[in-house]
C-alpha cells in the first residue's frame, strides 16, 4: 500500500468496497482516482485502478443480460422523486403514511421497513413522488440501497428532534457525502458522462411535539452547508399541511397548463418542467417532432398581459396558461 493516502481516498475505497453495482463502483474508482496524492509512490496504484475502471466500463457498454431484479429501483413518478434518508425509528414512514395513500409499516422499533415504498404527496393540483426507505446506521445500509439516492431528484434526510440530533446528522451526513451524493462547489448533478452523480437535500425534523429543548438549533449549528430545516410532527400534524409546498419549492419545478387555439385550457393536468424552462421547451415535451414547427405562444400568467403574444425562447412562470401556434 503506497505512503500517503489520505483518508478521502479511503472513504472512496469504503464506497467502492460497499457498491453492489458496476455504475455504483465506477463512481467510486474515479472518486479513488480524483483524491489520490500524486506522486511516483502511487503510480502502481493508479494503473491498477484505472484498469478496473475500463473493465468495469467495457462490461457496461456489453449487452445486459439475466433477469436481476433491483429492489431498489423506484420508477419515477409525479413532477418529482424525494427520497428519504434517516436513522432507524426516526419517523420516515410516519411522514409516507401522514401524507400519502401509501401502505407503510409504522412501528416502534427499529428497521420495521425493509425496502422502498413510494406513495404521492398532491399539493394543490401537483403529484411528487415520496420514497419511504429503510434506515441507515453508521455501519450499515442495504446492499443497492444508495441505488435509489442516486437516482431520485431530491434526497429528505429525517432527524428525530427528541433523539441524538449529532449522531444522526453525523450518519446522514456520511453516508452521502463519502458516496458524493450531495451538489456542492466541487460536486456536480452529473459527473464528466453524463451520469447521475450528486443531489439537492434538505432537513424534516420530526417529533417537534417529543423534541429535546434546542434540538433544532443544535442541528442548525452543526450543518456546515446551506440546508433547509422544516420541523413537523406526524403525530400532531404540526407543520404537516406546509410540508407538500416545501417540497414543490424545492424541487424548484413550475407547473404551466396547455392551451388548444381558440378551446379552453385544460386546468386538469398541467405540465410540469425545471423552473427557468421556456416556450420552445413546453412544446418539446409535448411532442419533439411537433416542436419544430412551433411558430410563437400566447401567454396568460404572470409578467405579460392576457394572451400576449411570446417567442420560443420566453422565460415561462408557474401558472401560466400557454397556447402554442404552429406552422
Ligand atoms: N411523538 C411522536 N412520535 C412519532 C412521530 N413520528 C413517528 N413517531 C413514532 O416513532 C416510531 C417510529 O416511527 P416510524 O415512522 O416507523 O420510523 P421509521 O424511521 O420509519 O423507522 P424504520 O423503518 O425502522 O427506520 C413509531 O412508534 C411512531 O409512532 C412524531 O412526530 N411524534
Ligand atoms: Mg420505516
Amino acid at each position: 500500500m503506497p505512503a500517503n493516502l489520505t483518508p478521502e481516498y479511503f472513504k472512496a475505497e469504503k464506497w467502492y468496497k460497499s457498491a453492489t453495482t458496476n455504475d455504483e463502483r465506477i463512481l467510486a474508482l474515479e472518486r479513488m482516482l480524483a483524491v489520490m496524492p500524486k506522486h511516483k509512490g502511487t503510480d502502481h496504484l493508479k494503473a491498477d485502478l484505472r484498469k478496473k475502471l475500463s473493465r468495469l466500463k467495457d462490461a457496461g457498454t456489453q449487452k445486459k443480460g439475466g433477469s436481476h431484479v433491483d429492489i431498489f429501483h423506484v420508477p419515477r413518478g409525479g413532477a418529482g422523486q424525494i427520497v428519504l434518508l434517516g436513522t432507524p425509528n426516526c419517523g420516515k414512514s410516519s411522514i409516507v403514511a401522514a401524507l400519502t395513500n401509501a401502505k407503510v409499516n409504522v412501528a416502534d422499533f427499529p428497521f420495521a421497513t425493509g425496502g422502498p415504498v413510494p406513495g404521492m404527496v398532491t399539493f394543490e393540483d401537483v403529484h411528487i413522488q415520496l420514497v419511504d426507505m429503510p434506515p441507515i446506521t453508521a455501519d450499515y445500509s442495504a446492499p443497492g440501497q444508495v441505488g435509489t439516492y442516486r437516482n431520485c431528484d431530491m434526497v429528505a434526510i429525517v432527524i428525530d428532534l427528541s433523539g441524538d440530533v449529532a449522531e444522526q446528522f453525523g450518519v446522514c451526513m456520511d453516508f452521502l457525502e463519502s458516496r458524493n451524493l450531495l451538489i456542492d462547489a466541487e460536486t456536480p448533478a452529473h459527473d464528466d458522462e453524463s451520469n447521475a452523480l450528486a443531489k439537492e437535500a434538505f432537513c424534516i425534523c420530526t417529533k417537534s411535539d417529543i423534541a429535546k429543548a434546542g434540538a433544532l438549533e443544535n442541528l442548525k449549528q452543526l450543518c456546515k452547508r446551506p440546508l433547509e430545516f422544516v420541523e413537523i410532527s406526524a403525530v400532531t400534524g404540526t407543520g404537516l399541511k406546509e410540508l407538500a409546498g416545501v417540497f414543490y419549492r424545492l424541487l424548484k419545478i413550475i407547473r404551466v397548463y396547455a392551451k388548444p387555439p381558440g378551446k379552453p385550457a385544460d386546468m386538469t393536468e398541467p405540465f410540469t418542467l425545471p423552473a427557468g424552462s421556456t416556450v420552445m421547451d413546453l412544446a418539446t415535451h409535448i411532442h419533439r417532432h411537433l416542436a419544430e414547427k412551433l411558430k410563437f405562444a400566447r401567454i396568460w400568467g404572470t409578467g405579460v398581459y392576457d394572451g400576449q403574444n411570446t417567442q420560443r425562447n420566453h422565460v415561462l412562470n408557474d401558472k401560466d396558461i400557454i397556447e402554442l401556434h404552429f406552422s
